[in-house]
C-alpha cells in the first residue's frame, strides 16, 4: 500500500513537471520569430560583365530584402525573383524610374536602373503599398 502511494506521489510528480515544460516549451515556440536582416549590403563583386551591379530580391509576401545598400554611380539591375507568389507584392511599382509591371507567378524580372547619385533613396513598392523595399545608394 505505501509502495502504491509512492508510485500515486512520483507520478503526479512527473506530470507536474511534464506540464511545466510543456508550458516552458510552449511559451518559447510562440516567441515572435527571429526576424529576417533587413538590411543587405550589396559587394562590390556582385557586379555582372556588363559592369552592373546586380541586387535580388525576392518577391513573396513583401520584399526581402527590405532595405538594401547599393553603390551610386554604377548602373543597376535589380532582379526580382518570384516564386509561387499569389499575393499583391508580384504588382511591382518604382516610381521614380516609371517601372509598374505585373511580375509572373514564378520566374526572374530584370528592371534596369541607371547609375544613382549617393544619397538617393529608391523605393518600390506592390501596386496597393502595402508592401514596400528601398535601395539606398551611397
Ligand atoms: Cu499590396
Amino acid at each position: 500500500m505505501k509502495k502504491n502511494i509512492t508510485t500515486v506521489i512520483t507520478v503526479i510528480i512527473l506530470g507536474i513537471a511534464a506540464l511545466g515544460a510543456g508550458m516552458y516549451l510552449g511559451v518559447i515556440t510562440n516567441k515572435a520569430p527571429v526576424s529576417p536582416p533587413t538590411k543587405a549590403v550589396v559587394k562590390s563583386d556582385a557586379v555582372n560583365t556588363d559592369g552592373k551591379q546586380v541586387i535580388e530580391i525576392a518577391v513573396k509576401g513583401g520584399y526581402t530584402p527590405k532595405a538594401i545598400t547599393a553603390k551610386a554611380g554604377v548602373p543597376t539591375v535589380i532582379r526580382f525573383v518570384t516564386d509561387n507568389t499569389f499575393d499583391c507584392s508580384s504588382s511591382l511599382s518604382i516610381p521614380a524610374i516609371n517601372y509598374r509591371k505585373n511580375l509572373p507567378r514564378t520566374g526572374t524580372t530584370d528592371v534596369d536602373v541607371p547609375a544613382q547619385t549617393a544619397g538617393t533613396k529608391l523605393q518600390g513598392s506592390c501596386s496597393m503599398g502595402m508592401y514596400s523595399f528601398t535601395v539606398d545608394f551611397e
